[in-house]
């Protein structure tokens, strides 16, 4: 018998299964947003070694310099990482999965005005969590939309395998790998108020334009999963935590993936 659904409906399930993406609204209160909000007003106003290093002195024409994401801040923050673990987001995990979900990442991005995008590309590339998939979970802290950089995703492409990317715009993204679309398929925007959360698939390809306002942070709390009966992950991603908290290991996964090259994940997406 199949286990009840914890948080959606059954036509959220079914959107989620055939467009590989779900918007769920207000998952996050203003309470919530407001103490994700004060924690990396904190974190952003000097470095943290090996998570954020920003330039502080101002000498740089791209925003990111000064406003970099933050890399695995529940690695250093005790609210990032109740965040992470933020029940009413595991129990939407839960129903897509169909089973537990662990946390195997979180990020911020300040994304200031004028800071490049982050080209298309597909998450399972750098996660490589296997048996399974990882499935993200892109929180608004500040209303998103086509002007201040919000997400975009190409629907349906949750079906399309892992592809190896190619080189990425320099002057528009601020990564370097950069995943083609299907023919026939395009890009679309997914426009979010605060404390929406966006819920994809690990294949599904996404990214983002550039931040064209000249006064609006995009801020972004982003969380990446894996299923509890996945064996295997990238090292970079490891350990990942339970709903309570307790860290758990699974194996170092060295697939080379779609371009040959193994790697060793020390190499964030
Ligand atoms: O928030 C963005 O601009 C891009 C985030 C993204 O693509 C990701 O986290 O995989």
């Amino acid at each position: 018998m199949t286990e009840a659904l914890r948080a959606l409906t059954k036509e959220q399930l079914h959107q989620f299964r055939t467009e590989g993406y779900l918007i769920v609204k207000g998952l996050f209160s203003q309470e919530d947003i407001r103490a994700v909000e004060e924690t990396f007003d904190e974190i952003s106003r000097g470095p943290v070694p090996g998570f954020f290093e920003p330039d502080m002195n101002g000498e740089s024409d791209d925003p990111l310099k000064r406003y970099p994401r933050v890399m695995h801040p529940h690695r250093f923050n005790e609210t990032a990482k109740q965040y992470m673990l933020h029940q009413p987001v595991l129990d939407v995990l839960h129903d897509l999965y169909g089973e537990e979900a662990l946390a195997a990442q979180s990020m911020f991005y300040y994304k200031p005005p004028g800071s490049r995008g982050q080209a298309l590309h597909q998450d399972n590339f750098y996660l490589k969590v296997e048996p399974g998939n990882c499935i993200a979970a892109w929180t608004a802290i500040d209303a998103a939309n086509m002007d201040n950089g919000g997400l975009l995703v190409v629907p349906k492409t949750s079906d399309y395998e892992i592809s190896c990317p190619e080189q990425a715009d320099s002057s528009e993204s601020f990564t370097t790998h950069y995943v083609k679309p299907p023919k026939d398929q395009k890009a679309i925007p997914a426009v979010m108020d605060k404390g929406d959360v966006l819920f994809f698939n690990g294949n599904l390809i996404h990214g983002s334009y550039r931040n064209k306002t000249k006064d609006q942070f995009r801020r972004a709390f982003i969380c990446h999963y894996a299923n509890a009966s996945a064996t295997r992950i990238s090292n970079y991603y490891r350990p990942l935590y339970r709903a309570d908290g307790s860290a758990v290991d699974l194996e170092v996964n060295t697939d080379g993936g779609p371009c040959g090259i193994e790697f060793d994940m020390a190499y964030p997406h």
